[in-house]
């Protein structure tokens, strides 16, 4: 940890990658584990265009209850340091790029800033007909869904009507609003992406935390660092298929390591 809070000391510009292990102390639950079902789907077969065009109502009650969930949720000191950290660099002039898996909007809710979020948001629509994309964080979203998605295994379906779901508001559209989150089997935004890679390229410092590295094509960029001959230091509570690409591996919950890391050096 001395080596690399050394190397920290010395960048100008930090990447930090984060995914659902960053947000598990706050109590949001992460893919992978016990906490990835709701009723009685694994999170990721829900995340599916194919399943919200055959049953939004079902998907909509999933993304309320995490609606929910998120909102009730605090940033971590893991978010808390990270905020910190950019706040500090960048009155140094200095560079820290904070991208995202998550959709919980917890790093921005402790402070930080131009947060990436490479797969969208829990509290942004897109409207399917005119495609254009609110920021909404109301609770319920729509008066139909008012005490829905309740992840009990028992729960059925509400089944409410496609009409009664989130509509546009623009004029004259209607159209059914969609989460603006990015589904398995679709591809992510262009400028988000071309951001990311930006950050990869250019970076002299990396930081991986609390993300399996299983899903594409985030699970590419820390390895694509490492290959670039820059210390990429991963935060985990266990090894991940790429560790081995990586210089550092700080075993533990990330609201203790992270801070370690990242708080200022006690002169
Ligand atoms: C795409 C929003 C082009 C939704 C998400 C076969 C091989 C390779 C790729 C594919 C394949 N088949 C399909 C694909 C492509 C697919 C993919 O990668 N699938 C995986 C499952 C193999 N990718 C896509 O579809 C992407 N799009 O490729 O477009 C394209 C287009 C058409 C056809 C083909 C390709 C889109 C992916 C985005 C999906 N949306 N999220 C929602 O949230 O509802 S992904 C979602 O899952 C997250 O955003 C995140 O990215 C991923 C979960 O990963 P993690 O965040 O890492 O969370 P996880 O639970 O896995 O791990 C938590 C980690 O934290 C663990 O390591 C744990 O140990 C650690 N941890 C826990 N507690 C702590 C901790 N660490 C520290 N402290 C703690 N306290
Ligand atoms: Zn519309």
């Amino acid at each position: 940890m001395k080596s690399f809070r050394e190397t920290l000391l010395n960048a100008k510009n930090v990447l930090i990658l984060t995914g659902s292990g960053i947000s598990a102390e706050s109590g949001i639950p992460t893919f992978r584990g016990a906490g990835g079902f709701w009723r009685k789907y694994q999170a990721q077969s829900l995340a599916t265009p194919e399943v919200f065009a055959s049953n939004p109502s079902l998907v909509w009650e999933f993304y309320e209850y995490r609606r929910t969930v998120a909102a009730q949720a605090k940033p971590n000191k893991a978010h808390e340091a990270i905020a910190e950290f950019q706040k500090r660099l960048s009155k140094e002039n200095k560079i820290v790029s904070i991208v995202t898996q998550n959709i919980d909007g917890l790093h921005q809710r402790a402070g930080a800033e131009n947060v990436l979020e490479l797969h969208g948001s829990l509290y942004k629509t897109r409207c399917t007909k005119c495609k254009n994309v609110e920021q909404n964080e109301s609770l319920p979203i729509c008066p139909a869904l008012e005490g829905k998605g309740s992840p009990d295994p028992k729960a059925l379906s509400s089944d409410i009507p496609v009409e009664d779901l989130p509509r546009c508001e623009k004029q004259d559209c209607g159209g059914l609003l969609r989460p603006h989150i990015v589904w398995f089997g679709e591809n992510l935004d262009k400028d988000v992406l071309r951001k990311a890679y930006e950050a990869v390229e250019t970076c002299d410092a990396c930081l991986v935390i609390g993300t399996s590295s299983v899903v594409y094509p985030a699970a590419m960029f820390a390895p694509q660092v490492a290959r670039r001959g820059i210390s990429v230091a991963e935060f985990n509570i266990e090894s991940t298929p790429a560790t081995r690409d990586f210089k550092y591996h700080f075993e533990g919950p990330c609201t203790v390591t992270v801070p370690e890391a990242l708080e200022t050096q006690e002169c």
